[in-house]
């Protein structure tokens, strides 16, 4: 009792008050933190870094009341900021139990179509412990009223209020760089929203957020439909007329991208200690039924593999900072494959990617896009050994999609993430084989780097053996590409020693030249495959799909070009404005010799294309820049496309939603199911894994940070 009162007491100061107000609030974050938000803390420095970063923001927001000196203004003050502070968590506590995300700025203000608000159904979405959010404020209000905790009248000087404002800035500074030491770039790149709140607290990442929408919708609120003529003006300018030879070979097949992890160009036909790396992807590489491509490169920026998705389905480049799919993804309007196939040759479209949806904001995207099913993680068994770093092990990935593959009307767009090739490049023993020895350079990453590929390589020789068996194979078209390097430039020199060349020698033109990335066409039925010499990136890799499948591109806004169109542009720009091309490489202004690989005095001949080129380069990733950072695309109408509203697509329930489709179709249903019923048992692999009967469900080691905590210069 005694105790209680010396608290109540020690309360009726105000900077008491303060404290008990700071203190309840804090606790309710770390409710919210710990039971309601899953912000996968792996390490214990996290754990610190989450323990704090409430306490900067909730300082200095309680602290305003320290300016209000009558004791009228004081207490309402103080009390009104923090149920403020509150709702804001509470309301994130409910659309986290809805949409496993936190509600951005544009979510509240009912801007964003496609990351949907709170809905009467929210009710249901309250629970038993949603008392505490409360329980303090009545209790505190009560004791206000009950004169239990007294008013304290004495003004307090306003250098008190000056103090802790500056104390809380300082705060704030120092878990930010904590925040940037556990995750280098953390607001530049912004891989997820659970980060931001991780790292610095719900009310930083809302501000965050707000400022950062504040200018995209200034940008965009001045944009006017005549900025989108210098865009169609060069996109027509620079489109690039099909090759009758290839066009509508692969009319009307089904197409299944699959997205290779850091899968980089030297792989292939790599081999070590007398092995090859890659034995099958060599194979189908070199096939007769491929159009592969061995002077293709990756352009991705920070965006990474959600950059590749975006250049892939959209042919426009990603930004210059950041990924467009976490920036400006919930709002843009896209004339995206899915939507394109959709609405000019009925494909479904699907993802399958075994980690959570919020990763890279696909799942705001992808609606944006226009895919009718996202099959995420939480479509598959993710527990105990069968998930690494960032999901589902691939060889589960495909096994495991056969549920949801086999079900999908055809045609289909199909889109495989795999992602057990990812730095930093770790695998389970047991997942790795025993006649596999990998390099010994003494850097594990690049040790690692071709386990990890051996065993993505493994995964994709079984699904293809799937494929063949039930056969689709001979009924698709299947992309395969590497999305970006999984060695950085950093790394590189030991790399060398592992490609036989001198690290000593190893320069910049090495490091552009090594951001070449396969892609391989692989159309079965065909006996023409060659591996092709020409020049291109993945800017282009839609208009050339578009033009396989007989569809042509000429009215939609690509920056990229077919490559087997004559006309085709051999010019690759990276996204920091290097570029390369058949015989020169441009490195921060530097020219190399393709020939050499040494810098060049041109000729004056040789500067005029080299000017020539660099100015495209440069014109087209501005006029891609202005186009995505203003959206300009929804001022744009190619004919017979309907714009894509994302408010009709949903993600949950995509396996009942597949078969209701087939239910109704009945004998139309053009689906492998409904032809051949479940052809699981068509599916071999040798993943240990699926023997394994897991009793640990909550083993999700997903989006660990850590993964990529060398990341920086990648
Ligand atoms: C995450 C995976 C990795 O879901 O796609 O993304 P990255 O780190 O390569 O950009
Ligand atoms: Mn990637």
């Amino acid at each position: 009792m005694k105790y209680v009162q010396s608290i109540l007491a020690k309360c009726s100061t105000r900077i008491g008050f303060l404290i008990l107000l700071i203190s309840c609030f804090w606790a309710k974050t770390m409710l919210a933190y710990f039971v309601d938000f899953k912000l996968g803390v792996t390490n214990p420095f996290q754990f610190i870094i989450v323990v704090i970063n409430p306490l900067a923001t909730t300082f200095l927001l309680v602290g305003i009341a320290l300016y209000f000196k009558k004791s009228r203004t004081f207490y309402p003050i103080a009390i009104i900021i923090d149920i403020l502070n509150t709702v804001l968590l509470y309301l994130n506590v409910i659309y986290f139990r809805e949409f496993t995300d936190f509600m951005t700025v544009s979510t509240m203000t009912g801007y964003s179509k496609v990351n949907q608000g709170l809905s009467g159904s929210s009710i249901a979405l309250t629970n038993f412990h949603d008392v505490f959010y409360w329980i303090d404020l009545v209790v505190i209000i009560a004791l206000l009223v009950t004169k239990k905790i007294k008013i304290d009248h004495r003004p307090l000087n306003r250098r008190i209020g000056l103090a802790v404002t500056s104390f809380s800035l300082l705060f704030f500074a120092i878990n930010l760089s904590l925040g940037e030491m556990d995750r280098p770039q953390l607001l530049t790149r912004t891989f997820d929203r659970t980060y931001i709140v991780k790292y610095l607290g719900l009310d930083a990442f809302t501000v965050y957020d707000g400022l950062k929408s504040q200018h995209n919708n200034d940008l965009r609120a001045t944009a006017t439909k005549s900025e989108l003529d210098d865009v169609l003006k060069f996109t027509h300018s620079h489109y690039a007329k099909p090759n009758k030879k290839y066009y509508g070979i692969a009319k009307g097949k089904n197409v299944i991208i699959l997205h290779l992890e850091s899968f980089q160009q030297f792989l292939i036909g790599k081999k070590i200690n007398g092995k090859e790396v890659t034995p099958f992807l060599n194979k189908l590489y070199k096939s007769k039924s491929s159009y592969s491509f061995r002077n293709f490169f990756h352009q991705v920026g920070q965006g990474k593999t959600s950059d590749a998705e975006n250049m892939l389905e959209t042919s426009t480049y990603g930004l210059p900072q950041g990924s467009l799919f976490a920036q400006l993804g919930s709002d843009n309007t896209f004339q995206a494959a899915p939507a394109i196939l959709k609405q000019r040759r009925n494909y479904t479209s699907a993802v399958f990617h075994g980690n959570v949806a919020s990763f890279w904001n696909r799942n705001n995207v992808y609606k944006e896009m226009g895919y009718q099913y996202f099959f995420d993680a939480s479509y598959y068994d993710t527990s105990g050994d069968r998930s690494m770093g960032y999901g589902l092990k691939d060889k589960l990935l495909f096994r495991d999609s056969v549920k949801y593959l086999q079900n999908l009307q055809q045609p289909f767009y199909a889109k495989y993430i795999t992602v057990t090739n990812h730095f930093p490049y770790d695998l389970d023993k047991e997942d790795t084989s025993p006649n596999f020895k990998t390099t010994d350079t003494g850097d594990d990453v690049v040790d690692n780097y071709f386990v990890t590929a051996h065993y993505l390589d493994q995964s994709i020789h079984e699904f293809y053996r799937y494929l063949k068996k039930t056969g689709l194979l001979k009924n698709s078209m299947i992309v395969l590409y590497g999305d970006h390097y999984g060695i950085s430039d950093s790394e590189n020199k030991n790399l060398a020693k592992a490609l036989g060349k001198n690290p000593d020698d190893w320069t910049d033109y090495d490091n552009a030249q090594l951001q070449r990335v396969p892609l391989i066409i692989n159309l079965p039925g065909t006996k023409h495959g060659y591996v092709s010499n020409k020049y291109a990136g993945e800017i282009d890799v839609l208009p050339t799909l578009m033009h396989l499948l007989g569809i042509s591109t000429k009215r939609y806004v690509q920056f990229g070009t077919d490559i087997f169109s004559k006309q085709h542009d051999q010019v690759v720009a990276f996204r920091n404005q290097d570029w390369v091309s058949p015989s020169f490489t441009s490195v921060s202004g530097d020219i190399y010799s393709n020939k050499t690989g040494q810098l060049m005095k041109l000729t004056k001949r040789q500067k005029k294309q080299v000017d020539k080129d660099k100015a495209r380069v440069d014109k087209e990733l501005s006029l891609s820049d202005s186009l995505n950072e203003k959206n300009l695309l929804r001022f744009y109408h190619p004919k017979g496309f309907e714009t894509v509203d994302p408010r009709k697509y949903n993600y949950a329930n995509g396996y009942q939603k597949e078969r209701e489709i087939a239910d109704k179709r009945g004998k139309k249903s053009t689906s492998l199911y409904s032809k051949r019923g479940n052809t699981i048992k068509d599916y071999v692999t040798n993943a240990p894994e699926i023997h394994h009967k897991s009793t640990d469900s909550n083993r999700i080691k997903i989006t660990n940070p850590d993964a990529s905590n060398n990341d920086s210069s990648r």
